[in-house]
């Protein structure tokens, strides 16, 4: 199944997943990466996601295949612009910055991308990206050149991704920024879940297994976690065992 029905489908279920990101620049030496994928293999991890606002290393295919080389789950490009498009890869998140007004990552950066993406055979999936302010400024808000929205004001950002299911973008991302000092709170999460009728996917700050429960209870379809695993790797184990027993409710 590919990566977007498989997502609708859990959506439609009350399902949730779980997604590991890797940034490769933060996997320089291969043993961080092995660790990685030997997480995802012992918690039955859904995705991993690959990508960053800003990869200075030039190894993403070298990433990407030694991913898949020892674990079967979708590798799904996050990426930051378009050079971070690895053919070698399940899919991609054609991300639009809604939260934003950059023209760049609304339109800009996909006319770039659209000819190469379609000589790939990566599944491209037009993805609602939201940011929201975690505390202080994030590296993607200062690398998209964006104003994340603020973290109280739950109908802007709710109206937001309303407005990107309706031009027909089929996820919604909120995300809070790799490593952000605060998390999406559970009232905004609630209220993007409650006015859209898609996927939401939700990522940013979340360190703790309290935090990633609370997320998904929240009605995030699915989380992201990447910065926490390096220094809490068991909270993998929590998290998964906790989706594994709500999936099979
Ligand atoms: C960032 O949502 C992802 O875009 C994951 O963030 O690294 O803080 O888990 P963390």
């Amino acid at each position: 199944m590919k990566v977007f029905e498989t997502l609708h489908s859990r959506f439609t279920n009350g399902k949730k997943s779980i997604a590991v990101l890797v940034d490769p620049d933060k996997v320089d030496d291969s043993n961080k990466l092995l660790h990685l994928i030997n997480l995802a293999n012992e918690n039955c991890i859904d995705f991993f996601f690959v990508g960053g606002s800003l990869v200075t290393t030039t190894n993403l295919s070298e990433v990407v295949s030694q991913i898949k080389a020892n674990v079967s789950i979708p590798v799904v490009l996050f990426p930051g612009n378009t050079m971070q498009i690895e053919p070698s890869a399940d899919a991609l998140l054609f991300l639009s910055l809604i939260s934003g007004r950059n023209p760049e990552l609304l339109i800009g950066q996909h006319v770039m991308a659209a000819p190469i993406l379609r000589n790939t055979s990566l599944e491209v999936i037009p993805t609602g990206y939201i940011l929201i302010n975690s505390g202080k400024i994030t590296s993607v808000a200062y690398i998209s050149n964006t104003m994340p929205i603020p973290d109280d004001k739950y109908s802007l950002a709710a109206s937001t991704a309303l407005a990107g299911v309706m031009l027909g973008l089929k996820l919604i991302y909120l995300d809070a920024g790799s490593g952000a000092e605060k998390e999406i709170s559970a009232k905004m999460i609630a209220s993007v879940r409650k006015t859209i009728n898609a996927p939401l996917i939700v990522g940013g700050g979340i360190n703790t297994a309290q935090k990633a429960i609370a997320a998904l209870e929240a009605g995030a379809d699915m989380i992201v976690i990447g910065n926490a695993l390096e220094k809490d790797p068991d909270l993998l184990t929590e998290v998964s065992e906790r989706i594994y027993e709500w999936n099979k409710a």
